[in-house]
């Protein structure tokens, strides 16, 4: 019998905008995995560009299924995967979740904002309440944006020495190191990811594709989930998670997706992946 990896995810549910759960359930999926969806908040479409969104809050349905699950047999979680949160309320749940079921490897994308702005709807107190809750991600994939929020660190110069005083930062703040991969660094016509291993600074760069992405970073931390998950170490996943993410970015340019990625050509490659172990 196989082993199938079940993960916890949590992230919004967004009816418009093809980004967040409604990528990562076929991505994980795709990997052989066993996603468990934890709708952070029920949106009737993302936050950015679509006007203002119905809301359905589930901050007290996250407690609830947190009791509910204690009756379950047997469950229990190689991984989470974190992302989007939108209210104080579900955070604070979400930390009780963690708390309550230790899933071994803990990704978590603290999506705050991008391009030097917050996303619409969230505030400073929000980004202190989402501080507290990296103390239970093992792996963390702020963009510039997040990165400079959370370690205070100024990114408005996005060089190697900022970059790297800006994790070091970050990580010493917290209580246990992590990993912590930074995405969107944009050098010249490319785009790229840093993060260190024993202390070094690492890079991987792709060609950088002259569009606002949105969703990038949601399918970003699925698709990592999916290659951590196999095993693969983690400078090997970035490259990977990269490279495939690049795939789905270029199905996009060509789609005629005005949010979210076209993930058809990128769930072919991770299924066939899948099939040849
Ligand atoms: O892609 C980040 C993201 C996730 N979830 C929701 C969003 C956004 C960005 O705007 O609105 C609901």
């Amino acid at each position: 019998m196989t082993k199938q990896i079940t993960t916890l995810l949590a992230e919004d549910l967004s009816a418009v905008g093809n980004i967040s759960m409604t990528e990562a359930l076929p991505i994980l999926t795709a990997f052989g995995q066993r996603p468990v969806p934890l709708p952070t908040v029920v949106l009737s479409a993302q936050t950015e560009g679509l006007g203002l969104p119905a809301k359905l809050q589930t901050a007290q349905w996250l407690e609830q299924t947190n009791q509910q699950w204690q009756g379950i047999d047997d469950l229990r979680f190689d991984q989470a995967l974190i992302g989007y949160v939108g209210n104080v309320a579900a955070l604070a749940a979400l930390q009780q979740l963690l708390t309550t079921w230790q899933p071994t490897e803990v990704i978590l994308d603290p999506v705050l904002g991008d391009h030097g702005t917050l996303y619409p709807g969230l505030d400073a107190k929000y980004v202190t309440a989402l501080s507290s809750l990296l103390e239970l991600g093992t792996v963390l994939t702020p963009n510039v944006t997040e990165l400079e929020l959370l370690s205070g660190v100024n990114l408005e110069v996005v060089d190697e020495q900022h970059l790297y005083q800006a994790i070091q930062t970050l990580n010493h703040k917290l209580s246990t190191p992590k990993q912590i991969i930074v995405t969107g660094v944009k050098r010249q016509d490319q785009m790229g990811s840093f993060w260190l291993v024993n202390g070094q600074l690492q890079s991987y760069f792709v060609k950088y594709l002259p569009r606002h992405f949105s969703g990038a970073g949601d399918a970003f931390a699925a698709i990592l989930t999916g290659y951590l998950g196999r095993g693969l170490n983690l400078s090997v996943a970035v490259q990977q998670t990269m490279n495939t993410l690049q795939l789905a970015m270029n199905a996009t340019l060509t789609s005629d997706y005005d949010s979210g990625l076209n993930l058809v050509d990128v769930l072919r490659l991770i299924t066939n992946g899948e099939n040849k172990e």
